[in-house]
């Protein structure tokens, strides 16, 4: 009895801390200055620093989507390196604000790691990458292979599932980073390379020769990849998932970073709402009223981070596939700023 209590009141000391330290992520931000993203070790296309240590990506322009919106400077941000098993603890304990970080939605971290996730940045799913010289065409002659894959990750489920569903066995050779994932597959360690279809094609830039890969027809999960937060600041959830949506919205509406100023003389209320010039503003979000003007003026729409990023202006030429605009077709869409 004694033991249950004393376990009961550690257990509500722990999530009382945790609920404290949730809140008032906004007002944290504020006071620091700058907004904690929490991202890759580097993933080409997502989240990846230069030679200079500048980081960019469409995960990144999230985290500085985020910065502008909260502070008003998309560059008031400081990024945390993460491998995909530190990632949520590095969430629960505080140490960033936002995990923006090809992180798959899914219903166990969404209600069971006291974590949100504020929307979905890339809707993705899982391939396979082999050397040409295999000589296989589909993932169904992968029987008995060696697969390179990291740890902590949906992708090690989901390839459970799918040689258990297929009758088919295979042997796991595990990393900690994408890097090392990469450089196991070129040195020969495995057959195969599984993960994220757009991760695939950030990492095979990146191999010694590029053109002995190539990416196998099959994609065997759902991959809805978005930022994530701490449950209990409805605040924070909302600024995070109202940027994203504003950068979509944007998109829809034909606001780009360079028209910007502009559409600031449009007569559109679409336009002037996202604008901050009339309804709801920054009221209810606790931003200034030119937040999301901020966001596409500093950063841009969604399509434009998309085509610099992963699409037809970056070394990755993702086309924009389920990931267009619903008004094009794609599965992008974000509910009306009114
Ligand atoms: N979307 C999957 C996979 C995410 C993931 O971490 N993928 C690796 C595979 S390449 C990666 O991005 N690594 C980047 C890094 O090592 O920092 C998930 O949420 O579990």
């Amino acid at each position: 009895m004694m033991k249950t209590s004393l376990i009961t009141a550690a257990i509500l000391t722990v999530s009382f801390a945790g609920h404290a330290m949730a809140e008032g992520t906004l007002d944290a931000v504020k006071a620091r200055g700058v907004v904690q993203c929490g991202v890759t070790t580097g993933l080409a296309g997502f989240s990846n620093p230069d030679e200079k240590g500048n980081w960019n990506g469409l995960d990144v322009d999230l985290c500085r989507a985020v910065a502008a919106a909260a502070l008003g400077d998309a560059s008031k941000v400081k990024y945390i390196p993460l491998t995909a098993k530190e990632r949520f603890t590095a969430l629960q304990s505080g140490e960033i604000d936002v995990l923006s970080r090809n992180t798959t939605w899914t219903q166990t971290r969404d209600t069971q790691l006291g974590l949100n996730f504020a929307g979905v940045n890339y809707y993705d799913g899982q391939g396979f990458m082999v050397a040409k010289s295999l000589g296989v065409k589909s993932a169904t002659e992968l029987d008995g292979a060696a697969f390179c894959i990291q740890a902590g990750t949906t992708t090690e489920l989901n390839l459970a599932d799918y040689f258990r569903q297929n009758g088919m066995t295979y042997s796991p050779v595990v990393f900690d980073t994408s890097d090392q994932t990469a450089k196991g597959f070129d040195a020969g360690r495995c057959d195969v390379l599984t993960s994220d279809q757009s991760q695939l094609y950030a990492i095979r830039i990146k191999l010694e020769k590029p053109d002995a890969a190539m990416v196998l027809p099959e994609v065997i999960s759902k991959e809805p990849l978005g930022p994530v937060v701490r449950q209990g600041d409805d605040q924070w959830f909302n600024v995070v998932k109202w940027t994203h949506n504003a950068m979509l919205n944007a998109e829809e509406l034909g606001i780009t970073s360079e028209n910007a100023d502009e559409m600031l003389k449009s007569s559109n209320p679409n336009v002037r709402r996202l604008l901050g010039l009339e309804g709801p503003k920054g009221t209810g979000l606790g931003l200034n009223d030119d937040w999301a003007y901020q966001i596409v003026k500093q950063v841009g729409n969604y399509g434009e981070a998309f085509e610099n990023n992963v699409g037809a202006n970056s070394p990755l030429k993702v086309s924009r596939g389920i990931n267009a605009l619903w008004t094009n077709g794609g599965l992008q869409y974000a509910p009306p700023m009114r």
